[in-house]
């Protein structure tokens, strides 16, 4: 039997960030956990674009636009916490849905790298404390999509 599967390597990759500004004080921390994971991996600094957006809301907006940048992979980086507003569930499940699609439509990697909690205690576990950092994990599936892409 073949088996395909993709490895973690960076060397020679472009990565375009699209991050949502609200709730940055989670975003940062999986921003930075992202873009340290890919420079361990080969990904040169300067190969990894960063692009700010207001709020969850705008991330698939923005990462549709950078579709077509030259990146080989996005990684969409947001943090929704659970509030007194229906914001949440209105923003999570249509994000998760456009997301989703843009990889399947542009037929490139484009991660879903957004924390979803009931509380900022969860958030920040997710963010670089007892739950690891999801912009970590999030660059770590770019990175095995990246190379899989290229063998299939
Ligand atoms: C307005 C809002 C609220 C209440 N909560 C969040 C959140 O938990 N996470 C997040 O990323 N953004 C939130 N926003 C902002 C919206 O995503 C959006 O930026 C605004 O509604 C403007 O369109």
């Amino acid at each position: 039997m073949k088996e395909v599967t993709g490895n973690f390597k960076g060397e020679g990759k472009r990565v375009g960030i699209c991050v949502a500004r609200f709730n940055e004080f989670i975003t940062g921390r999986l921003l930075a956990g992202a873009r340290d994971e890919l420079i361990r991996h080969g990904v040169r600094d300067e190969d990894i674009e960063c692009v700010w957006v207001p709020g969850s809301f705008e991330i698939g907006t923005v990462a549709k636009a950078m579709t077509d940048k030259g990146y080989d992979g996005i990684i969409c980086l947001g943090a929704l916490i659970k509030g007194d507003t229906p914001h949440f569930e209105y923003i999570s499940a249509s994000l998760a849905k456009s997301i989703s699609e843009l990889g399947t439509k542009s037929g490139m990697p484009v991660i879903y790298g957004i924390v979803t909690a009931e509380t900022l205690e969860q958030a920040i576990e997710r963010a670089g404390a007892k739950a690891g950092n999801r912009g970590a994990s999030a660059a770590n599936a770019c990175l095995e999509m990246m190379d899989l892409m290229t063998k299939i």
